[in-house]
């Protein structure tokens, strides 16, 4: 029998045999399914399930301590009695010794999708009612990007989902300038959940029509159309090509003074240290030049076409997951306002776009159902990527947005539905961070390094294991997400686990409110039916929780077309963005009233550290592009077919230009050793003509795999970049993740091999 089920890379019907998933088949409607769908078979029962709860062993002999042996110990395995308890009576310490202050529930991740089991929430909720967390703020995502937007345009993921759509993009502009591409590995994924996959038919569309497609990257890979142009830079030189754009259009008067004028505000002092008044450097396509590898004439002619045709600057986030990555963002939408045609179809500027499947999807003039986490009365909070910080400078301050942080002494850590030996910088580090606090916590399907290097492991099911809904921003279905197969082994829904430990300290009514799970599937789908009913005449017809559950989904209204900033532009009186003065902000007289050395009141060129021109690339001189992987969701079923299909050798691919490899005397299929001053890992070899030379990329996500489990600077046999990414925030203003770029140095690996062990459980002892 099939059943209706959806995943953040697409929605789809599961057949199930032997209490795994056998096969799966697409949403019939979508143009474009995803490769992703290939790594679900098999994963319920793969071999690096968490069967049970386990605790550490030194943690369960000893007690809760620092220790340097999470990560190398043994597990014990244990009852969920005694788990429950042994977790209880450890939080009710940890709060009563040192405060909720001491918890760091941050727990950022991505979890699976499914608005009710949706771990975050889960575990969220949970520490709120018991008097709640130290949390995160912001996203590795868009970690720069979500702080100075709001500066400039008020708005803050509005940007994505309000972004122009792909129908309009693909109808009425002309020339899409993409910094960072389109990539359409990317636009596979939805958080929440997707359905149809329009990005690919559209920028066929878009060529079709006679349009044109400049994609600005180190990789031929971001193209996403074979007939676009590949236009190749320095990685990190973006912010000096935009720059030289501008003053290109200044330079032949070929900027909007009148949209400048009556949308924006800063245009002057913006404009003085373009032409160089302010510093004595005019930012010429000259000057950015050398900085960028194009010839100063492309650039100038690219500005030119700019200006003369209907055009869209898209900037693509992995720009703002480097060091100073507020300025691309920034620097594209004054690019945007100098041409004058935001808010008109198809011009502007659109930040993500392919980023996600939803950029570019009209967003819904609702909200979705959903589960309440309650309200944190504790207000200690990092920016998310700062998390070593957090567990290494207790007491210490950090600058964020305009405030000074005390980051709080953190005794507990718990993760639901992240991973962080996936997601942070620097593991290295990281490993030394996780060795401080009393106790680690996580709820995970699979033995993660993550879980491996936690105290306390509690065994979640998968979505396939248990009944949830969907409900994604721009998504035009409402999926019922149907329990294809039973809890695998002695694992439990993050709900019945909370469900329990409320119980045990006391507040499981508030927790629960007395519904179980189905309950719980029932009273969000019918409130936010109530809602809808209240508010949108469109949803009249909406289904009871019974039919929609039977029929499997129902497709939701979206506006047909969305157009960035439409609305501000027709109206600026009576519809002001919400910036002090309800203009676009070129200078932001708040960000210069910070007085950071690293962020001024107007986007600017900054040297990055970890970039081929900077003095580290003497030693490292490869550039290392750490993106986002084209098999899988980050770490997700990086055991499934698609992913292991990618694996070079049983490693990750790491792809490098022909020079680079003959350099080094290495060819496809080669294993080579990739390291620079925090670390080492081994990859496999792809030599490929569409990278840049002296460019590397090694997409994020191969289970860290540490080849001695003890030793934290040990070499990663798997292919985890995150290995040798630094931890630097993007500047005092958002402290945003950094990972994207890293210096890098290759030899030929002449070892034995290592043996890929990232997806074997950990040992077991038993009592
Ligand atoms: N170098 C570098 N690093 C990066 C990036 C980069 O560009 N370069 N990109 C960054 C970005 S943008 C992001 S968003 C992060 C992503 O980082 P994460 O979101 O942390 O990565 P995931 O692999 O999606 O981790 C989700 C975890 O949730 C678990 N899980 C799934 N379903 C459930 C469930 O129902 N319950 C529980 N308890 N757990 C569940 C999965 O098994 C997995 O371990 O990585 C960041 N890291
Ligand atoms: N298949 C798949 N899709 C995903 C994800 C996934 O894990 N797998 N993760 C999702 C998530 S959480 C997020 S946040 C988004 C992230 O979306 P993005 O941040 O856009 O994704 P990336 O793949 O990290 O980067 C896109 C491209 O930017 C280019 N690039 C890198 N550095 C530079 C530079 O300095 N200059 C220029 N011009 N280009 C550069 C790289 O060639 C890279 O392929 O992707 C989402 N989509
Ligand atoms: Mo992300």
């Amino acid at each position: 029998m099939r059943r209706q089920h959806l995943s953040h890379w697409g929605t789809f019907q599961v057949e199930t045999a032997n209490g795994d998933v056998a096969r799966v088949h697409p949403y019939p409607l979508d143009p474009d399914p995803s490769p992703l769908l290939g790594n679900i078979p098999g994963s319920i029962t793969h071999r690096s399930r968490v069967r049970g709860p386990a605790v550490r062993r030194g943690w369960l002999e000893h007690g809760p301590g620092p220790s340097d042996q999470r990560g190398a110990d043994e597990f014990v395995r244990v009852t969920w009695a005694e788990a429950t308890e042994l977790l209880a009576a450890e939080l009710r310490r940890v709060i009563d010794e040192h405060g909720n202050e001491a918890i760091y529930g941050g727990s950022y991740g991505w979890a699976s999708a499914g608005r009710f089991h949706h771990a975050q929430s889960q575990v969220h909720r949970f520490l709120n009612c018991a008097g709640g967390y130290t949390a995160s703020r912001n996203t590795y995502s868009t970690g720069a990007a979500e702080v100075v937007m709001p500066h400039v345009l008020g708005l803050d993921d509005e940007v994505y989902r309000e972004a122009t759509s792909w129908n309009v993009i693909a109808e009425r502009t002309e020339l899409l300038v993409a910094f960072g591409g389109v990539a359409l590995k990317n636009s596979s994924v939805n958080p929440g959940g997707s359905s149809v996959h329009p990005a690919r038919q559209s920028a066929q569309r878009l060529v079709d029509r006679g349009g044109r497609i400049v994609s600005v990257s180190p990789l031929r890979a971001d193209l996403p159309d074979p007939r676009a142009r590949w236009l190749s830079l320095v990685p990190g030189s973006d912010v000096a090509v935009m720059l030289a754009l501008a003053h290109t259009l200044v330079e032949h008067e070929l900027h909007d003074t009148a949209f400048l004028e009556r949308y924006c505000v800063g245009w002057p002092q913006f404009e003085r240290y373009l032409l160089g008044a302010s510093d004595g450097l005019p930012k010429t396509a000259r000057w950015a030049e050398p900085i960028s590898g194009i010839p100063a004439d492309e650039i100038v002619g690219l500005a030119k076409d700019m200006a003369a045709k209907r055009t869209l600057i898209a900037v693509s986030w992995s720009l703002q997951r480097t060091k100073h990555g507020e300025q691309a963002p920034w620097a594209g939408m004054v690019l945007a306002a100098m041409l004058g045609q935001v808010g008109l179809p198809g011009g502007g500027f659109v930040h993500g776009l392919g980023a996600t499947n939803g950029v570019g999807i009209p967003k819904a003039p609702f909200a979705m159902p959903r589960f309440p986490q309650g309200r944190n009365p504790t207000r200690s909070f990092i920016p998310v990527a700062a998390v070593s910080e957090l567990l290494l400078r207790p007491g210490e301050t950090l600058d964020y947005n305009g405030e000074r942080l005390l980051l709080p002494d953190i005794r507990l850590v718990w993760w639901a539905g992240g991973n962080p030996f996936h997601h942070q910088q620097n593991l290295p580090r990281l490993r030394r961070a996780f060795r401080r606090p009393d106790t680690v916590v996580v709820n995970d399907p699979y033995w993660t390094a993550t879980a491996k290097h936690a105290d306390i492991v509690l065994a979640s099911t998968t979505s396939y294991e248990r009944d949830d809904i969907s409900g994604a921003n721009n998504e035009p279905l409402l999926v019922a997400m149907q329990q294809a197969a039973e809890p695998f082994a002695d694992a439990r829904d993050d709900y019945q686990t909370f469900a329990e430990l409320a119980g045990a300290l006391g507040f499981r009514e508030a927790f629960t409110e007395g519904r179980d799970a189905r309950q719980w599937l029932v009273h969000m789908y019918e409130t936010w039916r109530a809602e809808r009913v209240r508010d949108t005449a469109g949803l009249r017809g909406l289904p009871d929780f019974e039919e929609f559950w039977a029929r499997g989904h129902i497709e939701l209204p979206l506006p047909e077309e969305q157009n960035f900033l439409s609305g501000f532009r027709e109206d600026p009186e009576s519809r002001p963005l919400s910036t002090p003065s309800g203009r676009i902000e070129i200078f932001s007289t708040t960000i210069d009233s910070f007085g950071y050395s690293d962020c001024a009141g107007h986007p600017a060129w900054y040297e990055p550290e970890e970039w081929l021109h900077g003095c580290r690339a003497e030693q490292f001189p490869l550039h290392l592009i750490a993106n986002q992987p084209r098999t899988r969701l980050h770490s997700q079923l990086d055991h499934g077919a698609t992913s292991q299909g990618s694996k070079v050798n049983g490693r990750e691919p790491i792809r490098i230009h022909p020079a680079d490899a003959a350099a080094r005397g290495v060819a496809t299929g080669d294993v080579v050793r990739v390291f620079n001053d925090r670390g080492s890992l081994l990859a496999g070899v792809v030599v490929d003509e569409g990278v840049r030379e002296r460019v590397a990329q090694l997409s994020t996500g191969a289970w860290f795999d540490p080849a001695d489990p003890a030793d934290p600077d040990s070499m990663c046999g798997h292919g985890n970049p995150n290995v040798l990414t630094s931890d630097a925030l993007s500047s005092s203003l958002a402290q945003g993740c950094t990972g994207q770029h890293v210096l890098v140095q290759i030899e030929r690996f002449c070892g034995e091999l290592p043996p890929i062990r990232a997806y074997d459980p950990p040992a077991f002892h038993t009592r």
